[in-house]
């Protein structure tokens, strides 16, 4: 068993967590600037409101672990680790601080030029993500965030802008980041924010619906600006919800639910809204708007490769009383899993269903799979310049072993990105002390520290891996 030879090995990040920098280069606010860090954070992404009238002043993602001035050396050591790509995402407002304007920021334009010369300084392939999580903030205060149709045009616009520029820098691309997780945290994923008398899966669906339009007339430029040279992918937080017990109703609670995530991908790969929507959208009281091209867009403008984050597999009861207890800790509200263990943060540790999800997704689409996010996150500890992260290890360890698995159950697989390759701001707790990295980054949730970067055990595992293309894990 082994991966092909040219298989993509990196690690990934996102601007919003890493680069800092949040007013210079003439970048406007993004909405993930304004939220606090730690026990706020969860509160703020469910009742954004507050989070808007009180505009947080936190360090998190302002300065973040500096990367937009750091990015050379942080890249220097990634190419020690051998990566053969590195996924990032552009910020949306350092192309378009505001997100309505006609003319983009050169400033910010430059920064991700040279970003990306530094890659292929190192033969590093970048992946972006056109969108993670950071939507101009300006158009969430004027527009109501996906809700509104307008920022169809408004995304379409800044991606044939960054499509333009980098053609020749760039090949992998991703449209949304975790496109589903608009359904569970919809200020992060549209930046939405829905009042207690409106129906929530209206809202939603909408917005979805704004984005998968979106992210087609964005396939639609791709292609006419580069045509196959550009590869563009969907991006799904992936994860098998499995059935409480064998009872039927639990299995069809599973199905049911399973589509529910899936749709997003079904549409972005198969080219139309599923059979399964119209009952679902009847139940749920959805009445979709669309416009008279929507459809056509969607069927003619489909994706090249499916890419996913992978952390966990989740679990569902079609019981109500079973179904509200006992919950794991994240956005997905999954029960607990009593064969399986779970991280400091109540994540459950999967390696199987790592190999179970890519399964059911190669079936369903038959089309090139990209992991582009899987990690631990855990509290390191620093000693004698470096960490002890053989926890970290063995995750990834037990992942690599399913995925290579899958790979050889038939699934194509183009390449592996790991999330948090350097330490940098949890996204769900806004905070330092969740690191993912094989990187060290000194600075705590205060941003108190000083920035420099230690390599963990994991760095030379990583390396390792890499070197020797998985045989030796
Ligand atoms: P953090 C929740 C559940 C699954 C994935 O998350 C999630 C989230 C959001 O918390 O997000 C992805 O930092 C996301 C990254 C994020 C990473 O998972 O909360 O694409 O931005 O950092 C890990 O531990």
């Amino acid at each position: 068993m082994s991966l092909p030879k040219d298989f993509l090995w990196g690690g990934a990040i996102a601007a919003n967590q890493a680069e800092g920098a949040y007013q210079e280069g003439g970048k406007g606010r993004a909405l993930v600037d304004i939220l606090p860090a730690g026990k706020e954070r969860w509160e703020a992404l469910y009742n954004p409101k507050k989070a808007l009238e009180t505009k947080y002043d936190y360090y998190p993602s302002h300065r973040a672990i500096n990367f937009y001035h750091t990015y050379k050396e942080d890249i220097k050591l990634f190419a020690e680790m051998g990566f053969k790509v590195f996924r990032t995402s552009i910020s949306w407002p350092r192309i378009f601080p505001n997100g309505d304007e006609l003319e983009p920021n050169q400033e910010g334009l430059k920064f991700y030029d040279d970003l990306f010369s530094e890659c292929h300084k190192y033969g590093m392939e970048p992946l972006v993500t056109i969108n993670h999580f950071d939507t101009p903030l300006y158009l969430v205060e004027k527009y109501g965030g996906w809700r509104n149709r307008k920022l169809i045009e408004y995304y379409e616009r800044y991606a044939k802008v960054v499509f333009e520029r980098y053609k020749d820098k760039v090949r992998y691309w991703l449209t949304f980041n975790e496109i589903n997780m608009l359904l569970h945290i919809p200020f992060f994923g549209g930046g939405l924010i829905i009042d207690d008398d409106e129906n929530a899966d209206q809202i939603k669906f909408q917005a979805a619906h704004h984005q998968l339009v979106a992210s087609s007339l964005a396939t639609k430029a791709a292609r006419e600006i580069n045509g196959s040279n550009f590869k563009i992918g969907c991006m799904l937080a992936a994860g098998e919800i499995y059935p409480y017990s064998c009872h039927p109703h639990d299995l069809l609670k599973s199905v049911k639910e399973n589509q529910k995530q899936y749709f997003f991908i079904d549409v972005q790969s198969r080219g139309a809204y599923p059979s399964y929507t119209k009952r679902m959208f009847r139940e749920l009281g959805v009445n979709l708007q669309m416009e008279a091209d929507d459809e056509r867009l969607l069927k003619e403008y489909t994706v090249d490769f499916i890419s996913f984050s992978y952390y966990s597999s989740r679990l569902t009861s079609a019981d109500p009383a079973i179904n509200a207890g006992n919950k794991s800790g994240n956005a997905f509200g999954s029960l607990r899993n009593p064969y399986l263990e779970v991280s400091e943060w109540g994540w459950q540790i999967d390696p199987i269903g790592l190999r179970v999800t890519m399964n059911n997704l190669y079936d369903r689409y038959q089309k090139p799979l990209f992991i582009v996010e899987n990690g631990l996150g855990a509290v390191d500890k620093l000693e004698n310049e470096t960490v002890e992260d053989d926890y970290r290890i063995d995750y990834m360890r037990e992942h690599l072993k399913q995925m290579m698995e899958a790979v050889d159950d038939g699934v194509d697989l183009l390449g592996y990105t790991s999330w948090g390759c350097i330490d940098l701001v949890s996204a769900g707790s806004g905070e330092m002390k969740k690191r993912y990295g094989f990187i060290y980054v000194d600075l705590d949730n205060e941003g108190n520290g000083t920035g420099k970067r230690y390599k963990k055990k994991s760095f030379d595992w990583y390396k390792k891996v890499i070197e020797t293309n998985g045989e030796e894990l």
